[in-house]
């Protein structure tokens, strides 16, 4: 088999860059590990910036996000037992985020690729990269017991953290700078009303706290955990106790529980693989970077390095010009590091961390109350989260 990109991953960067290469008229061929319906099964982000739904928007994925998505403009920050309204809307000249389950982006442009007759290859075993140094790459799978080959001018490496395209490359071409956080959040998903119209970032003494949702029925919510704490140790009336004890009183009080539909357990790191191109590979989203999830910034990421990688290899393919492949990693690096920076902020602001001392707990607390007295502060919050432009 042939193609000009082959992309290794059905992820929302894979999907997306599938989607926008199909617009453009280049071929594509996606390679995923896992299952069609297994995909589907994770949750994951919920939280979309403009820029992420603009791109939707483009490739005519966006129906379903504009029915039934949620547009927020603000969000509760809780400490100290008292809420503070962070109110993107006014602080960005009116911009606002969505509230969209990364599923449903998922299906949305998986049911699109499948009505255009985009080739999918799902359960692909032993998928492996040969020869993206040279100019005629080739990717070999096993599908059906059978090993398969095929022949592309690029790699798109969109296979997420553990993937195998990251992993290809020889690791002295790589620089990798790390940061793994002393704990990780417990989620849980559930058909209840949201305890409020708005998210919640809660940081107490217990630990930080999250009140998401996926609709006014269904509920998202996280807490931080420990290290290493095992998600069989939390039943259902554990984990909503412990969120109770994080809330305002009022919160609290207000907080409707119910049987969990998914619980599970992500440790937060941060990391960041330079470059992201070799040769003919290029790598997006997970597979280059990761972000605490604290800032809500993961998948509109892994949109925005699609951004740049689509625009470059429309230059390639089109104009026949290398000048945006070359420039592919630096300009998706450059806005990658400032949302490492912004999430990597907000999560040593909300947790509580097991080694902190008395001096950084004060600073934690002074610098709470600084932001939500300062409009310049708060504006500088507010204008990431809602996604600095690209
Ligand atoms: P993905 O989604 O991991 O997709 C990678 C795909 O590649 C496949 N794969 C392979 N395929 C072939 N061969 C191999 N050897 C392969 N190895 C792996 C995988 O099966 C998979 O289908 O990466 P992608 O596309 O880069 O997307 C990144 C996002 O998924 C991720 O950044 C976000 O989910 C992070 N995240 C959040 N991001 C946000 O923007 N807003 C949020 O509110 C948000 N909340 C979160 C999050 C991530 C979380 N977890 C579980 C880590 C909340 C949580 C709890
Ligand atoms: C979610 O709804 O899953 C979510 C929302 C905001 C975040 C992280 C996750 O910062």
């Amino acid at each position: 088999m042939r193609t000009q990109v082959a992309i290794i991953g059905a992820g929302p960067a894979g999907l997306l860059l599938g989607q926008l290469l199909h617009q453009a008229g280049i071929d594509s061929v996606i390679l995923e590990r896992r299952s069609h319906d297994y995909v589907l099964s994770r949750i994951r982000a919920g939280v979309l910036e403009q820029g992420t739904v603009g791109l939707l928007d483009k490739v005519g994925a966006s129906s379903r996000l504009h029915a039934e998505g949620l547009s927020h403009d603000g969000f509760d920050l809780l400490f100290g037992q008292k809420r503070h309204r962070i109110a993107l809307d006014r602080l960005t000249g009116g911009k606002h985020v969505t509230i969209y389950g990364q599923t449903e982006v998922t299906r949305d442009l998986m049911d699109q690729r499948a009505a255009q007759n985009g080739k999918t290859v799902f359960e692909a075993g032993d998928v492996a990269l040969h020869d993206f140094g040279g100019t005629s790459p080739f990717v070999t799978y096993v599908e059906d017991g059978i090993t398969r080959r095929l022949d592309c001018d690029v790699i798109a490496g969109c296979d997420g953290y553990h993937g195998v395209s990251r992993a290809s490359v020889p690791a002295s071409a790589l620089d990798i700078f790390e940061r793994i956080y002393p704990f990780g959040w417990l989620g849980v998903l559930a058909d209840v009303p949201p305890v409020s119209h708005e998210l919640i970032y809660a940081r107490g003494e217990r630990g930080f706290a999250l009140c998401s949702m996926r609709s006014g029925t269904r509920s998202r919510y996280y807490i931080q955990c420990d290290q290493g704490e095992r998600v069989d140790a939390w039943s259902d009336e554990r984990f909503w106790d412990e969120l109770r004890r994080r809330l305002d009183p009022a919160s609290a009080e207000a907080l409707v529980t119910g049987p969990s539909i998914e619980k599970s357990i992500a440790p937060l790191r941060s990391f960041v693989a330079e470059p992201m191109r070799f040769g003919r590979l290029f790598l997006a989203g997970d597979a280059a970077h990761i972000v605490p999830p604290t800032g809500a910034k993961g998948l509109n990421l892994a949109a925005s390095d699609v951004h740049y990688l689509f625009e470059a290899l429309t230059e390639f393919f089109v104009e026949r010009s290398q000048a945006g492949i070359d420039a592919y990693s630096q300009r998706a690096l450059a806005r990658v590091w400032k949302a490492e920076r912004f999430s990597w902020w907000l999560t040593s602001l909300m947790h509580v961390f097991p080694e902190q001392s008395p001096f950084e707990q004060r600073i934690q607390q002074a610098e709470l109350d600084y932001l939500v007295s300062s409009q310049h502060a708060m504006a500088a919050l507010a204008e990431n989260y809602v996604g600095l432009p690209y």
